[in-house]
């Protein structure tokens, strides 16, 4: 199908290129439900166990790609769910790709985006099966494909969110022990303010003053509810607060940041890039969490980062509790981005008690190896997908 006259008229010959015919024969998405080793709790939802759809792109070559969408309790963080992104993977975005060149992912993208409008995860799942796909063709890693690696090991955050100071303390005591994390992300927003002061509180008194917090209150507080609790954080050390005010709200959030000394993280306000711009130019925040079920795609992602570096703008890799696989996605990109300057929050791989990937990523000395093999660099077990596979007429 051609695309538009504004828009690459005709698919260049890569035959030359590739000895291989990368064409994309089928894709094929599976729902699947991961435990997790403890409740996670929201401000808006609360979870037990996680819902992935794992995407698979064959190419006439003989080749697979994998790449993941993740959701958080159903369609509560954001619109999609794992029922949704796998009607419109299956609908609209395989037939969009099917017969084309997997490496021009450009053309690729503005087919999606023709196919369906925002649906990100889904977009963003099959995106990066592409490049998986390209990447095991090819023999080379995506971040190769993505500009190459600017750095191979990205540190790592963990979140407490249990809602129990006393477990989260002993979580947070047992994850710095290991020399896993050091770094932590409090959710907030789930019970009432004055509690969450009292948590914060007691962990910051447990932990001591070196230990970096940062609170995630996914947009549960009002901007009188800032005013009043800003200062509170500010006395405990908090490092940045992320999305306190409802997305929408970008005038209450501009004021509330212009008021407080600890720097805004901007998550739920921006998922495309043209929303980025806005807030950017809103003065909503002063970091931004980049992730693939917000902008779309890996290509995407990577604009994302520009357009907040161009603003000024520090960047945060955020994550959707992806497992290994959609880790490695954002380590692709990640990895290639020339600043990066509070790391990453893909814990996704620990807190499920089992990952979907023969060898999953590598946690060390508080950071993430960014993988080196071809493609994403992971393995699905099959053994494990099987299992974690939703059973006919579950829901
Ligand atoms: C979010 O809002 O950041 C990421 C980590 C976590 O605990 O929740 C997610 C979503
Ligand atoms: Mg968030």
């Amino acid at each position: 199908m051609p695309l538009a006259s504004a828009e690459p008229s005709s698919i260049p010959d890569h035959s030359a290129v590739n000895a291989r015919d990368m064409r994309v024969r089928s894709i094929v998405a599976t729902i699947l439900e991961a435990p997790t080793v403890r409740r996670h709790k929201l401000s808006n939802t609360e979870i037990a166990h996680q819902g992935f759809v794992l995407v698979r792109v064959r190419l006439d070559n003989g080749v697979t790609g994998i790449g993941e969408a993740s959701t958080l309790g159903g369609p509560r963080w954001a619109e999609e769910s794992v029922e949704s992104i796998q009607a419109v993977i299956e609908k609209y975005l395989a037939p969009a790709l099917a017969d084309q060149d997997a490496m021009l992912f450009e053309a690729n993208a503005v087919r999606m985006s023709k196919a369906a409008t925002r649906n990100f995860a889904a977009k963003a799942a099959v995106e990066s099966a592409l490049f998986d796909a390209v990447g095991r063709t090819l023999g080379l890693p995506a971040s190769a494909l993505l500009g190459g690696q600017v750095r191979d090991r990205i540190g790592v955050i963990w979140a407490l969110a249990s809602g129990d100071a006393g477990q989260e303390l002993e979580e947070a005591r047992e994850k710095l022990r290991l020399r896993q994390h050091r770094d932590f992300k409090i959710k907030l927003g789930f019970n009432t303010p004055d509690a969450d002061v009292k948590r914060l509180q007691h962990l910051r008194a447990g932990l001591g003053d070196d230990v970096r917090l940062i609170v995630d209150v996914n947009q549960a507080w009002t901007e009188a509810l800032c005013i009043r609790l800003f200062p509170a954080l500010e006395e405990l050390g908090v490092a940045l607060i992320e999305q306190p005010v409802p997305a929408s709200q970008r005038d209450a959030m501009a004021r509330v940041a212009s008021r407080t000394r600890i720097p805004l993280l901007i998550d739920e306000a921006a998922f495309t890039n043209t929303e980025l711009a806005s807030v950017a130019s809103q003065a909503c925040g002063s970091v931004y969490s980049l992730k693939l079920v917000k902008s779309g795609g890996l290509l995407e992602l990577k604009r994302a980062a520009g357009i907040a570096q161009a603003f000024g703008i520090e960047l945060y890799g955020g994550c959707l509790l992806e497992s290994s696989i959609g880790a490695a996605a954002h380590m692709a990109v990640f990895s290639t981005l020339p600043k990066l300057e509070w790391g990453s929050e893909h814990f996704g791989p620990r807190i499920l008690v089992d990952d979907l990937v023969a060898e999953p990523l590598v946690f060390e000395e508080f950071e993430i190896h960014v993988p080196t093999g071809p493609g994403l660099g992971m393995t699905l077990d099959e053994d494990k997908v099987r299992f974690m596979a939703r059973k006919a007429g579950s829901q």
